[in-house]
């Protein structure tokens, strides 16, 4: 039976589950061309954006997703095929989808964790990832941009649930705690985004209860651990904060609430606070950032769509603009829904019609099961 959080007024949740999967394809491809930039100037980024949104341009560009959508995919049709998580079967379709399409972009060093796992014949789904880093694992941001499926699929599961099968989708590829951690957060704020209602003609919402909720649950995460957690890659942090993502989420809940503060705040300051790199720890509370903030309307972005605000905000970071840009859009199409997303950004989207059939393969999986 369909969890009965949402009512009728509300932005729909298959919208959500839509919104939630495109807002992530949108941000690979429309980011990638920018990855590794410093903070983009909002005059070059209103030019980009303003081509993007035109129907009538001459040479119609479609951009092509990059390892994030690759990796969702292969979330997606793990799911679906076995109806529950499986780490084998998962770790395989990782693996031939990355053998099948080599380009995409991927990660530095997760390409050493496929041909292990290749090797091992996915026997031990969570061993080679474990060998990573000299045995620290991985802290990069590939289990957090590619978790959306989790959230969805996990739709119906309890928090504590949805945390663990967020931790061991992660593991495969990232056992270092900020690299698994960065994923349960990024799902976390997902499942807060379809929770949280919004809708077509208002899409305002509090987002002091929205951080309130995240940090609540991150700091439990952080301080006992999830139930995934084994006791090498458990809590020790060699004297650094062992609270690192609670703390940025502290430090956004802060700025936003002195709204002078906010905005103030050039894109070059989040870079700096929060991070743009290819580290978990240092995008995914900036894409977390960019989806809260573009709620209201922005200096120099020109759009009245929050969920191009978020987009066009996530870019002008630079860094990692792929991944930030398709977490901080997964997170604003799972609060805003399909339709508040411009069909012509739609169209850009290499396979945009697959991620949206993928979208409705697991709605309809979590409105069917008892
Ligand atoms: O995390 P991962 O899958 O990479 C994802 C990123 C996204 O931006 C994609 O769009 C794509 O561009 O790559 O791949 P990993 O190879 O596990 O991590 C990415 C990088 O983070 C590594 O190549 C390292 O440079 C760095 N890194 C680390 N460096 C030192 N010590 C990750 N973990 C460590 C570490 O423990
Ligand atoms: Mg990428
Ligand atoms: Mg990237």
């Amino acid at each position: 039976m369909l969890n009965q959080r949402m009512s009728a007024s509300v932005t729909n949740l298959l919208s959500r589950f839509r919104g939630c999967l495109v807002g992530g394809l949108i941000g690979d491809c429309l980011g990638s061309p920018f990855e590794g930039d410093d903070p983009i100037s909002r005059s070059v980024l209103q030019n980009f954006m303003d081509k993007q949104l035109k129907e009538s341009s001459k040479l119609f560009q479609v951009f092509s997703y990059t390892d994030d959508t690759a990796m969702t995919k292969s979330m997606v049709e793990s799911f679906v095929q076995m109806k529950s998580f499986d780490a084998k079967d998962m770790s395989k379709k990782f693996t031939m989808e990355y053998i099948k399409e080599p380009k995409r972009g991927y990660g530095g060093n997760v390409v050493d964790v496929f041909s292990a796992l290749n090797s091992i014949n996915y026997e031990h789904p969570y061993e080679p990832a474990r060998h990573q880093f000299n045995g620290t694992g991985s802290y990069g941001n590939g289990g957090a941009m590619r978790t959306s499926p989790a959230a969805l699929f996990g739709y119906n599961l309890s928090d504590k649930e949805l945390i663990s099968l967020a931790a061991n989708c992660a593991r495969i590829t990232h056992s270092h705690r900020n690299g698994f951690n960065g994923a349960i957060l990024q799902c976390l704020a997902i499942r807060l985004a379809l929770d949280t209602e919004t809708s077509q003609t208002d899409q305002s919402f509090d987002i002091n209860l929205y951080l309130n909720r995240l940090i609540e649950k991150m700091n439990e995460i952080e301080v006992n651990g999830c139930e995934s957690d084994s006791e090498s890659d458990g809590l020790n942090t060699n004297g650094l904060s062992r609270t690192p993502y609670t703390d940025k989420l502290k430090k956004i809940k802060e700025l936003f609430s002195d709204e002078s503060k906010i905005k103030g705040l050039s894109s070059e300051r989040v870079a700096y606070l929060f991070g743009n790199d290819v580290s978990a720890l240092n995008s995914v509370p900036s894409a977390i950032y960019c989806a809260l903030r573009a709620q209201k309307p922005i200096d120099d972005i020109e759009s009245d769509n929050p969920f191009v605000r978020t987009l066009y905000f996530a870019l002008s970071l630079g860094g990692d603009t792929d991944t930030i840009a398709s977490m901080a859009c997964s997170i604003a199409g799972a609060l805003y829904g399909h339709q508040l997303i411009p069909n012509v950004l739609q169209k850009r989207c290499e396979d945009i019609d697959l991620i949206v059939k993928y979208a409705d393969n697991l709605y309809s999986f979590v409105s069917n099961v008892d």
